[in-house]
């Protein structure tokens, strides 16, 4: 129901983006696509590309007099840093940097030399997927769904979050704590710990990884299916997470620490309300079960490897001579996690979208929001549980 397509290179001219699939009837706030625009550039231990880059989004279809009209929507986002490279001479880059898609790309595909594959998998990209990302967001937000995200560990630094479950209110504050910050970290203590970390690390001339959390709040049951490999909306999660550049490991709500514990300890417990809905007092199976949401928190949790251009020269070959050679430097960022967090946002944005839409249909907000409204919720009284017993059987019996 959502596609969309990006083009463009790190040092090009542009970043180019064609969102298809947005119903007609949202009210774009540009202020707001722009605000997200500039999240994305903001996070502690960026290089010196973002003081030179200042994304605005330019939207030259799909949205006419300020809302969606249901056509393609295009998006440009100018490389500012063009100015500097274009027609630039350039001395080939033959050594590749262990980690980065200098040495893979060049085998695919047969380049003479590294920077061809550096353009196209520079997190540069990432630009154009927030602007998408941003979009989706605001017609979840129409719908009543928040997505939002923190930074739990920068290297080995750990946020000390609270063990108790984290209720939607909690997670709303943990988003508004990390806008406060350029770590995106919502915990004050661990926040200076981060920063500390990130400003030895630099000084070590040498990059940091770590782990983010993005969560979606206000999501109805029923998103998704179990009926399908492809159709499970976790694994679907997972993916679009995890294609983010640098992003190695997914996991919905603590599935890896789940899996140290007995399922008595972890299977989120049924009750019922007075009122007659269902309900869990914990949600360690992070919004999803058997591919499809609870009516929980959506919670994904994202390993971002360490940045692959590191200051220390590292050990590589220079694949012009063959001979052993150490990496040289490009300009790049030591840590960019919080920065990977609003990416992340984007990229759940704009799955649970497409999502909803699958779910929905529709070609107009108008035409959406009452079957919106419509939807089975976890409430006993719109079961069809009659209790009649019946005989499991196929035609061929
Ligand atoms: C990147 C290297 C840096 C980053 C860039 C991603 O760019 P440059 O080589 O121009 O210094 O700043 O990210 C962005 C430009 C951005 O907008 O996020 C890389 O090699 O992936």
């Amino acid at each position: 129901m959502i596609r969309f397509l990006t083009a463009g290179e790190s040092h090009g001219p542009e970043l180019s983006t064609i969102l298809e699939g947005m119903p007609a009837g949202l009210l774009l706030d540009r202020e707001e696509l722009n605000r997200d625009m500039a999240r994305r550039q903001k996070g502690y231990g960026s290089g010196g590309r973002m003081k030179i880059e200042k994304d605005v989004v330019q939207i030259t279809a799909g949205v006419m007099a300020g809302q969606t009209t249901g056509a393609p929507i295009a998006i440009r986002i100018p490389n500012l840093d063009y100015e500097k490279w274009r027609n630039k001479e350039i001395l080939p880059l033959t050594i590749p940097r262990p980690g980065h898609a200098d040495l893979t790309g060049a085998v695919k595909y047969g380049y003479r030399e590294l920077r061809l594959s550096l353009e196209r998998a520079s997190a540069r990209e990432t630009a154009a997927r927030v602007a998408v990302g941003a979009i989706c967001k605001q017609l979840l937000s129409a719908l009543g769904v928040t997505v939002g995200s923190y930074v739990v560990q920068i290297g080995e630094v750990v946020a000390q979050l609270p063990a108790e479950m984290p209720t939607e209110s909690t997670y709303e504050k943990r988003f508004a704590a990390a806008e406060e910050n350029d770590l995106r970290c919502p915990v004050p203590g661990s926040t200076e710990e981060m920063r500390a970390r990130i400003r030895q690390i630099m000084q070590e001339r040498d990059t940091l990884g770590g782990v983010f959390e993005v969560v979606a709040l206000g999501l109805p049951p029923g998103l998704g299916s179990h009926t399908h490999w492809d159709r499970r909306l976790d694994s679907r999660l997972m993916g679009s997470v995890g294609s983010v550049q640098a992003i190695k490991g997914v996991e919905i709500g603590p599935a890896f620490a789940n899996a140290s514990r007995p399922g008595s300890t972890v299977h989120d417990e049924i009750f019922t309300n007075e009122d007659g809905t269902l309900q869990r007092k914990s949600n360690n199976a992070g919004g999803f079960e058997g591919g499809i949401t609870t009516g929980q928190p959506v919670v994904v949790r994202a390993a971002m490897k360490p940045i692959s251009t590191v200051l220390n020269p590292r050990q590589s070959v220079d694949l012009a001579t063959g001979e052993a050679a150490e990496t040289v430097y490009e300009r790049s960022d030591f840590c960019a996690v919080p920065r990977a967090a609003v990416v992340g946002e984007a990229m759940m944005a704009i799955t649970l979208t497409g999502a909803l839409l699958e779910k929905l249909g529709g070609d107009s907000l108008a035409e959406i929001r009452p079957r919106l409204a419509a939807l089975r919720q976890a409430r006993l009284v719109d079961l069809p549980m009659d209790n009649v017993p019946w005989r499991f059987g196929y035609e061929e019996d």
